[in-house]
């Protein structure tokens, strides 16, 4: 789990630098500091369970399993990406990590897991489905219809909601009728459980118990992950409408830094196994990108290829 977020941190540092290069087209969302949750969540799925994503979706994509090379590929929109660069930063999917796709529009995604678990439950194989979504998401009526129909008919989906405090420009607090966004489970009549967003253990538990009842049929439960992005809404936001101080207090409980001291007090790993951790991440991201540089762009005869039209 510390290398898979330590990948997704790095691959979003070096997405950074390519996006300022003029190498990533349109908007960017970053994860970072969010990690824990994607992390925590995906190690307790197997490679068969689904995962539907946001506009902030790089973390759940490479957690999920997803290629780094093809990953990286697809954010500069290569024909090698796992979408054959039609996807870019905000829309990638990857069926054979089971990811139905990240999607820009809000809560849009939590429907279609849905419909993923329902199709597991008729199919009768064990498959779960998990949607991740923010806070802003839960005031959607689609959240609020998808909770109520996975309720009565037990369907095996995790709803996560990584609560990071802000949709856009707006604090939850101005926003969002309940304190904790768990508390909605109780209109639905299933468990509400709230964990701290930046701890991967913490999640991963959490994430085991909720996986364990979707699996024995007893239908879904609301995950709350109380965390925090480092980076503004989009890449280039001037985040004027937080403090300064609220980042760095943030910053203080990084969910990599808090799993190393963890890790390293607890005796489980030493400080060189993680230092090694780091350079093998950091020649993963270095060849990733030569990939991704490397690759072709699409060519024009694919432009109607694997699209939908009528
Ligand atoms: C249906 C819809 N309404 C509005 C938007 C514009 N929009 C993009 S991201 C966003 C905020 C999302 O906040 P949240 O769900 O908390 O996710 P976060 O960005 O915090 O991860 C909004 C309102 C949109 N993309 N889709």
């Amino acid at each position: 789990m510390y290398e898979d977020m330590v990948k997704i941190r790095r691959f979003e540092e070096k997405a950074i630098e390519f996006f300022t290069q003029g190498l990533i087209r349109g908007s960017m969302h970053l994860y970072i500091g969010e990690e824990a949750v994607a992390v925590g969540v995906c190690h307790a799925l197997r490679q068969d369970d689904y995962i539907v994503s946001t506009h902030r979706g790089h973390g759940h994509c490479l957690a999920k399993g997803t290629d780094i090379n093809r990953t990286m590929a697809e954010l500069l929109g290569k024909a090698t990406g796992c979408c054959k660069g039609k996807g870019g930063s905000m829309h990638i999917a990857d069926l054979d990590t089971g990811n139905l796709g990240a999607n820009g529009i809000v809560a849009a995604g939590i429907p279609v897991a849905v419909g993923a678990a329902l199709s597991s439950q008729y199919r009768g194989t064990d498959q779960v489905a998990v949607a991740f979504f923010g806070d802003g998401a839960t005031n959607q009526g689609v959240f609020h219809e998808s909770m109520n129909l996975a309720a009565i008919w037990r369907l095996p989906v995790l709803f996560v909601c990584e609560n990071n405090l802000y949709g856009i420009t707006v604090p939850a607090k101005e926003a969002v009728a309940v304190t904790d966004i768990a508390d909605r489970a109780k209109a639905y009549n299933i468990p509400g459980v709230i964990v701290d967003g930046n701890d991967v253990r913490a999640v991963y538990q959490a994430a085991c118990q909720a996986v364990a009842r979707a699996r024995a049929g007893a239908g879904p439960t609301l995950l709350e992950c109380k965390t925090y992005r480092h980076e503004g809404h989009y890449k280039g936001d001037p985040c004027v409408y937080r403090s300064d101080e609220e980042l760095r207090q943030w910053k203080e409980r990084d969910p990599i830094q808090h799993l190393a001291k963890v890790l390293v007090g607890e005796g489980i790993a030493a400080q060189t196994e993680l230092e090694q951790i780091h350079r093998q991440v950091e020649q993963a991201i270095a060849a990733a990108s030569a990939f991704a540089l490397e690759s072709p762009e699409p060519s024009p005869e694919d432009l109607l290829q694997d699209v939908f039209a009528s």
